[in-house]
């Protein structure tokens, strides 16, 4: 899986970057990022993570979090993510007078016709202004009197009133006045959650009536997602269940937000993908998120496979796969000391596969399929579309060609729309697989 970066337009601030099809996860594969909070501004999904870095001397604390600056990116489709650069630095920040390298969790919102960008720094929390969901952000002068911790998130009710949340130890909330700028009245400690383990990243939302509290939470080692409602945003909250599990990679931290788009929910989230060995070096996912109907919260499988739809056109990151065959499949890194170069899909022997779903072959016409492959024996690789034994799109021939190839095979189906792809060894040999891609 490689990465390209296009520069758009030199329109200057918030013309951004395109990312390759990030239709998968984890969602931006040319830095770290974490903490994503997701929110819907101007029709698209604009993502506010924090932005993990390795420290360096005189650059953070060595295994640490290291955290300097914000970007935004944002998305039409979930597969297209345009970076918009960086909108806020430490150094931009008047009242923070060190490099604390601790910007966290932030979020933003709209209100009167601006966005309010809220970020933690120094163990305050700050507020920065703009016009446009991708800033320029203008930093405030001073930082929220009366808050005070670490990753704030806000929640727009109905009737226009603004509550802001924050953790330290425990999770407090106060009503923001008109100006997004002040608080209105003394924060509340939020009652009724775990009292032990950690606790923090709030994230508050309402839906059909019920306000809910999502929070990451250490019940056992690491954080998992839990949540709580209310039929009042300051509370009293009930604990209502888990929407994520501790992550299977062991990463300490999880942090969330849920957005509807276009009809559908879901959950953004970070795992350590990039980073396996040092988990404060982050990556960004979404997975799709279903209520049932009382209004809880369904629990998320994170997947590799994420929630965009991809292009037949594009390329096909297959090891972002949505199933494997049980056994003689692995996936592995493309390059062992640049983890951004993504990674590779090795079927080994006779009948191992791999399905990845949700390909947009359009109103096809599409001719031929190319595959980047690697193989020391040569193989027989089957592609199917719609069930593992379902139509052949194309039998492909893989020489023996230890180093990658691009193998250009004709199709002997052209399906329109959108197919579900299984991709099959057909003989007892080995190969891998970088992506695939319809012409
Ligand atoms: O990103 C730094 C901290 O890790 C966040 O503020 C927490 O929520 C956790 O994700």
């Amino acid at each position: 899986m490689k990465i390209y970066k296009l520069y758009l337009l030199a329109l200057g601030f918030g013309a951004g970057f395109l990312t390759d099809t990030f239709a998968t996860n984890p969602l931006i594969m040319d830095q770290f990022t974490a903490d994503p909070t997701a929110r819907v501004f101007e029709g698209k999904i604009y993502v506010y993570p924090s932005h993990d870095i390795p420290a360096s001397p005189g650059r953070g604390r060595a295994n640490w979090f290291v955290m300097e600056d914000y970007h935004v990116f944002s998305s039409a489709n979930l597969t297209d993510w345009t970076d918009h650069g960086v909108i806020l630095n430490q150094t931009n920040v008047p009242w923070l007078n060190r490099a604390s390298f601790d910007m966290w969790a932030p979020d933003c919102v709209f209100k009167n016709g601006k966005y309010y960008f809220y970020f933690p720094a120094g163990g305050k929390i700050g507020v920065a202004v703009a016009d446009k969901p991708y800033g320029p952000f203008k930093p405030e002068e001073k930082p929220l009197a009366g808050a005070g911790g670490i990753d704030p998130g806000v929640l727009l009710d109905k009737d226009g009133s603004a509550y802001v949340f924050w953790a330290r130890g425990r999770i407090s909330v106060a009503k923001l006045k008109d100006n997004m700028l002040e608080l209105d009245g003394q924060p509340q400690v939020i009652t009724n959650l775990p009292t032990a383990g950690l606790i923090e990243g709030p994230f508050p939302f309402a839906r059909n009536g019920i306000y809910y509290l999502t929070y990451p939470h250490v019940q056992n080692k690491i954080e998992r997602l839990e949540y709580a409602t209310s039929t009042n945003p300051m509370g009293p909250y009930k604990q209502a269940g888990v929407i994520l599990d501790e992550a299977a990679s062991g990463c300490w931290t999880v942090h969330q937000s849920l957005v509807e788009y276009k009809g559908q929910w879901y959950l953004f989230y970070h795992d350590k993908d990039l980073s396996p060995n040092f988990d404060k070096n982050r990556a960004i996912r979404a997975d799709k998120l279903f209520f049932n109907e009382d209004g809880t919260i369904q629990k998320v499988i994170p997947t590799l496979r994420g929630a965009g739809i991809v292009d037949a056109k594009g390329k096909i990151q297959i090891d972002r796969y949505s199933a494997i065959s049980k056994e003689g499949v692995a996936v592995s890194f493309l390059e062992a000391t640049n983890t951004f170069a993504g990674w590779k899909i090795s079927l080994n022997g006779k009948n191992t596969w791999v399905q990845f779903d949700r390909v947009d072959f359009g109103k096809s016409g599409l001719k031929s399929v190319n595959l980047r492959a690697a193989s020391s024996t040569g193989g027989l690789i089957e592609i199917h579309f719609d069930k593992l034994d379902g139509p052949l799109l194309a039998r492909v021939e893989i020489g023996i060609n230890p180093e990658w190839l691009n193998i250009n095979t004709k199709l002997q189906n052209t399906p329109t729309g959108v197919h579900n792809l299984f991709v099959i060894q057909n003989d007892n040999n080995n190969v891998d697989l970088d992506w695939i891609r319809f012409e």
